[in-house]
């Protein structure tokens, strides 16, 4: 079992070979720069440039409120005008939060903006169209993303491209003293914890971190994660599995995972134990593009 560090460790350039060996295989949080602020879309990206690609697109959002999440549907051109009105001070109210969005699949030509991608931090597996399994996070600041962990128990790299975001992490041992709901939600507010209410969580160890463009930040599978943008934001992530998560993830179909997520881990162990080609498994993947978790 991993000893608890309050640090969370920053690497300049880590190669492929350490960051598996140290942080994957050690299950360790890690945040890595000098690997991607070569990408163009540092210099493209923004909420006009998504709008001028795509304005008839249909996106939604999302309000977390009170252990509720409410969806809306907006087109791009919609969702755009929102966040800029709220930035220009013309809208105080907070805009809903486009959240878990796989825009790499509906605009395909986002991915040229992500080259060199580091495959070589994932199994070789996930090279054929990697971007499929990338969903971003757009959002005005102080969106924010309530307690919870990755719903297949992946492995999570997190691309930060504009705006910074401040993470509230908890290694997955602490999850007892968080107060699970609905699978993968946590009932405390790790920015203003009511210890009344939820007494455990004195003994929980959160590391607070904040992850500014350019950085990329790895949590292992079944952290615990709070994100709050702090600007204006635009981000992604990769959720992917090694050949030991995945059968971490099928084992928590005995605690309680969803049917329809263990079904996705049993195409994922396919692939990655079995060594079906991710062209067929991906033929009965496709629907993950619209799960909306
Ligand atoms: O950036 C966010 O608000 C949430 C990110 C997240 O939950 C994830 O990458 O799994
Ligand atoms: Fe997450």
């Amino acid at each position: 079992m991993l000893a608890f560090s309050s640090e969370i460790d920053r690497c300049y350039q880590l190669s492929g070979e350490e960051f598996i060996s140290n942080y994957v295989n050690k299950s360790r949080p890690v945040i890595i720069s000098g690997v991607i602020q070569n990408w163009n879309g540092f210099s493209k990206w923004s909420l006009p440039y998504f709008r001028t690609a795509a304005p008839n697109l249909k996106i939604y959002a999302k309000h977390f409120h009170d252990g509720q999440i409410k969806i809306e549907n907006f087109t791009l051109q919609e969702y755009a005008d929102i966040l800029e009105k709220y930035e220009q001070g013309k809208n105080h109210n907070q805009p809903p939060y486009c959240h878990d969005l796989p825009l790499f699949s509906l605009i395909p030509s986002l991915v040229k903006d992500v080259q060199p991608f580091p495959l070589n931090y994932l199994p070789k597996w996930y090279a054929y169209k990697w971007w499929c399994y990338c969903q971003f996070f757009i959002g005005a600041s102080q969106s924010f993303t309530p307690l919870h962990f990755d719903c297949l128990l992946t492995n999570n790299l997190f691309f930060q491209i504009v705006g910074r975001k401040l993470f509230t992490l908890l290694l997955s041992e602490d999850s007892q003293y968080c107060y699970r709901y609905n699978w993968r939600w946590f009932k405390v507010d790790p920015e203003q914890p009511d210890l009344q209410q939820y007494p455990l969580y004195k003994n929980a160890r959160p590391m607070k971190v904040i992850v500014n463009p350019g950085e990329i930040l790895y949590m292992p599978p079944g952290t615990l994660h709070h994100v709050r943008s702090l600007d204006t934001s635009i981000s992604f992530n990769i959720d992917w599995h090694t050949e030991h998560s995945v059968l971490q993830g099928l084992a928590a179909s005995l605690k309680g995972m969803p049917l329809k997520n263990v079904y996705y881990n049993f195409l994922l162990a396919l692939g990655l134990i079995f060594k079906v080609p991710p062209q067929i498994v991906f033929r009965f993947y496709k629907s993950y593009l619209n799960y909306i978790s």
